[in-house]
């Protein structure tokens, strides 16, 4: 560890000089410690270059070396700086190793580690180096068979990758059991627990008529949590099997849950461990968005599979190929299950509020990097979400049944393989015929590109032309690249636009490009790949209002001149659901400009900038909801403002406090004028039926808590009953948790009532704890901050669990823009209290706070210079992780 972590580039790849055929290992799980013994079968790779052996170990006593039976002595290896270094090794080969570990001290949560229940790993993506020496590096594959042994009383439970094939009892009351994968797999890959859990079983029969058991553990006393995992495990692997062909490949898949997680899960082949949040949900427990969350992640980690675990990365600059993939499948699968445009709108919402302003910070990064100093900083909103709208961009140019033919020829070329973004692009360039040479460009390039289109109606010749500009965001990341030797040749992307063009009705126009002989549909996917470009429709009778990248086509920012007219026509008529969604947000972005500039002015109280048909687009929104096609789940999403950290992406200085303030006024502008409707809807999407998540019913149940939320705003006795009404009588935790969420930014004698007594009743689910703690840190009242810190003393709070972490301080950090950008720097002084206390616990999780430092050279000179001073107290940190220190160097840079 040093404060100026070293880099590593991608163009220093180079291929193993070893393979591993086969590990042999064998970990016995003792009081306060471990040992671990590993046989590796290995071999001079006739592809690699002829060098050392180098294997990787860190933090590991090593107890015995043997190579091919021969003890080896201090001449023969150097153990030095994680890298264990053997001298003379000979072309083929066992090597045997002895290592002490010390799980019950492993804070970090990378490796094994103890938590609550028992023993657990987590190996991606370096973490088998800190359970026994090995190579560890993804294009190493090899066959693994791990026997674990453990007491019998504490730990009966003893799983690994694969199949059991044996197992026995031994002395001192201790158990054993070997598991046997008998797919070739990458180190990051294996798993194994040891522990003390449930466990719920059920099957699944695969199309070729493979019995798959399909089994969750959880913590005792939680069976009753886990039926929705295991339903969404069986969902998943039909889809796959329905959708792209790919079935289960073993006899047992099993799913494990701990609470102890730095992430949400881990896709290691048959043995997925989950963060407990993604598994556990019972109606009391769990909203409606778990649920939901936890179809996503089931799916995710299930996909895996396929992508990323039978055709796995080259190297982790790859991350991409099987993150940005894996998402884009697990987003289809949203698609199919929930409503399509709900979940689109929902990805396009975390697009914008997390990679969008990552793409434009100190971090930016293109999805598949040309270095970094520690990968673990790379599990980013980039990789991920932007790598999946990448993916989603070569579906939409090539259509699905050429994506589904590419998906098979990848898979055809490449199964049992670990390779690039290369080898994805060609696969589906072979499968489709559609060059995407010029498309690779967004593998390689950061920053979101801005799309400035501007249109022109000709009366005369009866056309309508679209311009279109692509400009090219600066970033970090070029200047990063051009010192490095490695300057970035930029150029234009190829991407589609989806569109269609309404009428002054709002009907869609028929579509005819100059040079085509009639028109074909009222949808096109437009093919844009130069850096200005035109687009000529024919036969266009009066001047339309164009309804650009339907769908969200691109992951672009789209600068169009938009009327207020054009906005609320395109919000009643838009037949994409998402461009409808994406007008109310245009349109209330807009008028908070305005209010913004209001608030700096000293007039923003008055709400002259908040105009008279805004407020009737949304009446009539709201009104939609009870009109077939409408669908309350929709109008939910349509009533949540653009937040203040999307207000803030669009100001060059951010005012916090002013954005808080206009979008507060506009919230009870909102409330104030639709009282009446908001009240009737309300009362009316109240459902007598017994708790469901399904769509329908988790639809109306969003709609009538964001009504809920609006009404709350109603500086009124009667209102503020209503909320606490609804939590004293909510038969969910949906329920629960929007009217205590709603409370919590009230300043009345009810708030401490209900939240002592919402403690009271859950203090013992600590998920819920959870919930508990993020409603009280982003709360808007004056003294969170205060709040806050009080909290992490609270009996509930612990630093070293991740979900604490997140729940009260990346809540405050990332969701609190007003109080942890307070002027006095008190906001930004807790961050780094935080971060330099967790940097030595878990320096993964403290440089997850110190991501939301990020931005902070948006702000005033004030801001900035409270910032800045403690981003300099964190990287004068003695013994500072190269996690936090990658973070910090970055955004002080
Ligand atoms: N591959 C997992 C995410 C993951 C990555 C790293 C972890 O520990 C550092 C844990 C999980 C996924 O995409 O779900
Ligand atoms: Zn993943």
């Amino acid at each position: 560890m040093s404060n100026t972590p070293s880099t590593i580039y991608l163009k220093d790849y180079t291929p193993p000089a070893y393979l591993v055929d086969s590990v042999a290992l064998d970990i016995a799980i003792h009081v306060g410690f471990a040992f671990v013994s590993s046989r590796l079968t290995m071999r001079r790779n006739p592809a690699g270059a002829d060098a050392a052996l180098v294997l990787n170990g860190e933090d590991l006593q090593l107890e015995s070396l043997k190579l091919d039976g021969r003890t080896l002595g201090a001449n023969d290896f150097l153990y030095a700086d994680d890298l264990l270094t053997i001298h003379q090794a000979p072309e083929a080969f066992l090597l045997e190793t002895v290592v002490r570990i010390e799980p019950d001290q492993n804070t970090q949560l990378s490796g094994l580690y103890r938590s609550k229940d028992g023993y657990f790993t987590q190996c991606e993506a370096q973490g088998f180096r800190r359970i026994t020496f090995y190579p560890d590096r993804p294009d190493v594959l090899a066959k693994f068979e791990c026997t674990l042994h453990a007491d019998k009383t504490a730990f009966p439970i003893l799983l690994a990758n694969g199949n059991p094939v044996a197992s026995g009892s031994e002395d001192d009351n201790r158990h054993w059991a070997t598991w046997e994968d008998p797919f070739a797999k990458p180190a990051y890959l294996f798993a194994c627990v040891a522990a003390k859990l449930d466990v719920i079983e059920d099957h699944y029969v695969t199309s070729s008529g493979r019995r798959v058991r399909c089994a969750v553990y959880v913590e005792p006393g939680k069976l009753d949590q886990c039926d929705h995992a295991i339903a969404a495990l069986k969902k998943s692997m039909k889809w796959d099997e329905d959708v792209f062909g790919l079935e289960m490949d073993l006899d047992h898949y099993m799913i494990v849950a701990v609470g102890d997680f730095n992430m949400g899960a881990m896709e290691n082949k048959g043995l997925n461990i989950f963060n407990t949040k993604y598994v556990l949900a019972r109606p009391d427990t769990a909203t409606d968005t778990d649920y939901q969350n936890i179809d996503r992640v089931v799916a995710h980690e299930y996909f895996h599979n396929w992508t990323g675990n039978r055709v796995t990365c080259r190297d982790w600059f790859q991350l991409s190929l099987k993150e940005g993939l894996t998402v884009f499948r697990d987003q289809q699968f949203g698609m199919d299950v929930h409503s399509a445009g709900v979940t689109r709108i929902q990805e396009v919402r975390t697009l914008r509020a997390a990679q969008f302003p990552e793409d434009a910070g100190p971090m930016a990064h293109p999805i598949r990097p040309e270095s970094y100093a520690e990968i673990n900083n790379f599990y980013t909103a980039t990789v991920y979400e932007k790598g999946a709208e990448v993916i989603r961009m070569i579906h939409t140019l090539i259509g699905k049944d050429a994506f589904r033919k590419g998906m098979d020829l990848y898979f055809a070329r490449h199964d049992g393989q670990a390779v690039t973004c290369e080898d994805f692009v060609a696969a589906m360039q072979d499968a489709s015929g559609l060059d995407l040479t010029q498309f690779k460009r967004w593998y390689s390039q950061a920053g979101t590109p801005r799309l400035v289109v501007r249109s022109r109606f000709d009366a005369a010749t009866r056309r309508y032309t679209l311009e279109v500009e692509q400009v090219f965001a600066h970033t970090p990341y070029e200047d990063r690249m051009a010192a490095d030797g490695l300057p970035q040749a930029r150029g234009p992307y190829h991407l589609p636009i989806v569109l269609g063009l309404l009428d002054a009705d709002g009907r869609e126009l028929p579509l005819q490009l100059v040079g085509e002989s009639n028109a074909t549909g009222s949808q096109r996917t437009l093919q844009l790949r130069e850096a200005q470009q035109t687009f000529i429709f024919e036969n266009i009778d009066a001047e339309p209002v164009p309804s650009l990248l339907r769908g969200f086509s691109a992951p672009v920012v789209l600068d169009y001149p938009y009327s207020t007219a054009d906005l609320v026509h395109l919000m009643a008529y838009d037949r994409d659901a998402v461009n409808r969604w994406e007008a109310g947000q245009r349109l209330a972005t807009d008028i908070l400009l305005a209010g913004v500039t209001a608030f700096q002015q000293g007039t923003g109280e008055t709400t002259g900038w908040i105009p008279q048909d805004y407020i009737l687009a949304m009446a009539r929104l709201l009104g939609a909801a009870f009109v077939e096609g409408g669908g309350p789940a929709l109008v939910a999403e349509a009533l949540v403002l653009p937040s203040e950290n999307v207000l803030a992406e669009q100001m060059g200085v951010v005012d916090p406090d002013a954005i808080h303030a206009a979008r507060l006024a506009l919230r009870r502008t909102l409330a104030r004028e639709l009282r009446e409707p908001l009240l009737a809807a309300y009362f009316e999407l109240k459902d007598e039926a017994p708790y469901s998540p399904e769509g329908a019913q988790a639809g109306k149940r969003a709609l009538r808590n964001a009504c809920l939320g609006y009404l709350a705003e109603l500086n009124e006795l009667s209102a503020q009953a209503l909320v606490i009404g609804h939590f004293e009588t909510a038969g969910n935790m949906t329920d629960s948790i929007a009217a205590l969420a709603a409370v919590a930014n009230l300043d009345i004698p009810a708030r401490h009532a209900l939240l002592d007594s919402f403690y009271s009743k859950w203090r013992d689910e600590a998920l819920v704890v959870d919930k508990w703690l993020q409603v009280q840190a982003t709360s808007r009242l004056p003294g969170t901050t205060q709040d806050v810190r009080a909290l992490m003393a609270h009996e509930s709070f612990d630093i070293r669990n991740p979900n604490k972490v997140y729940s009260l301080l990346r809540a405050f950090c990332a969701a609190n823009p007003q109080h942890f950008h307070a002027a006095d720097g008190s906001g930004y002084k807790l961050a780094a209290d935080v971060i330099l206390q967790l940097d030595p616990l878990n320096p993964q999780v403290a440089s997850r706070i110190a991501r939301t430092f990020d931005r902070w050279k948006k702000f005033d000179p004030v801001r900035q210079r409270q910032a800045r001073a403690q981003l300099e107290r964190i990287r004068a940190q003695e013994n500072l992780s190269s996690d936090v220190a990658e973070v910090v160097g970055k955004a002080l840079d």
